[in-house]
């Protein structure tokens, strides 16, 4: 539910400026969320922009209206306009400003009222908030927030798709923790307005490259370390391999699921060496708390079983100190 959702209809009776903004290294859903919510408000005579706080992956290139959206650094000085002169601005699949570095100063700055869809742990208060920490996706949010505003609700083809993406990416193809009825209930509903499951399914995972299919077998070759004891598993991507497989923007994504493929594992953690940060991405399974570990010990956070964090410290360093992290929380 949206408290106050009467006061967000009627700012919208009117065609309104819209700025709609997503997470940095948008993924499937910060991409499908707000590509849908886009597609879905476009249909009132809004005037509607899609402004990323960083660049997307080549493989969300295909999602309608993917190539009409401002990636903020390279569109700074309109997108700074636009969102200066915008009546409402939709943060979305993100729970707190900082997430959307650089694009934060200008959105404080500018003072307009937000609209919140997410499903992050502990978000920040906003006008208007529709979060659900239950919610498979952002796109499930999209979905509800599309029916809350209007029964009669017009989900094109494109829309449809958008949301599909972010639930099949966000529920790790309805098979991970979040999967929930409502990510079937929804996809269900998704069909009967025709959505094309293979469409989206070739534009997500039958369009990427050679050299990434080779990085990913190197990195779980040479750069996976196992600690069976403690039911843990890292696998490191240094700046040498990334160089070496040209590694693009969402090239790692899903790598670091692959260790909890392994009886016993419990927990995952990818460890991305860049220019003057050490980025570190955490899967677990059942109740280890990834999302606090982040928190606490690597100023990140997320989900219970997904969550990233950063680090000034190198690859090996970090594999130490979270070894022994762990070991101390199992003693
Ligand atoms: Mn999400």
């Amino acid at each position: 539910m949206i408290e106050n959702i009467d006061s967000l209809k009627e700012l919208l009776t009117q065609p309104r400026k819209i700025t709609i903004t997503a997470h940095q290294r948008p993924d499937g859903d910060a991409m499908g969320s707000t590509l849908a919510l886009s597609e879905y408000l476009s249909q009132f005579g809004h005037e509607i922009k899609v402004i990323l706080p960083t660049e997307y992956p080549f493989y969300f290139e295909w999602m309608p209206g993917a190539k009409d959206a401002w990636v903020y650094p390279e569109h700074k000085e309109a997108a700074d306009e636009w969102i200066k002169s915008s009546d409402l601005i939709c943060c979305l699949d993100f729970n707190t400003l900082s997430r959307i570095e650089p694009m934060d100063a200008i959105v404080k700055e500018a003072e307009k009222p937000i609209l919140l869809l997410d499903h992050h742990l502990q978000p920040d208060t906003f006008e208007w908030m529709l979060h659900d920490v239950k919610a498979c996706s952002t796109c499930e949010l999209v979905h509800r927030f599309i029916n809350l505003f209007d029964a009669q609700a017009k989900i094109t083809e494109e829309c449809a798709q958008c949301i599909y993406t972010g639930i099949l990416t966000d529920t790790g193809g309805f098979s991970n923790g979040a999967t929930n009825k409502a990510a079937f209930d929804i996809v269900a509903d998704l069909m009967d307005r025709g959505l094309d499951i293979l469409y989206v399914q070739q534009g997500l995972n039958q369009n990427k490259t050679e050299s990434r299919l080779r990085f990913l077998g190197n990195a779980l070759l040479n750069e996976m370390v196992v600690n069976h004891e403690l039911g843990i598993a890292f696998v490191v991507v240094n700046r040498k391999d990334a160089k070496k497989y040209n590694l693009q923007t969402g090239d790692t994504e899903g790598l670091v699921n692959y260790p909890l493929s392994i009886k016993g594992i419990e927990m995952s953690v990818l460890i991305k060496e860049e220019k003057s940060i050490t980025k570190l991405s955490f899967r677990s399974k059942g109740d280890i708390n990834v999302n606090e570990f982040a928190r606490v010990h690597f100023e990140g956070g997320g989900h219970k079983n997904a969550a990233g964090g950063k680090s000034i410290y190198p690859p090996k360093w970090l594999i130490n100190k979270i070894t022994e992290l762990v070991k101390k929380s199992k003693n």
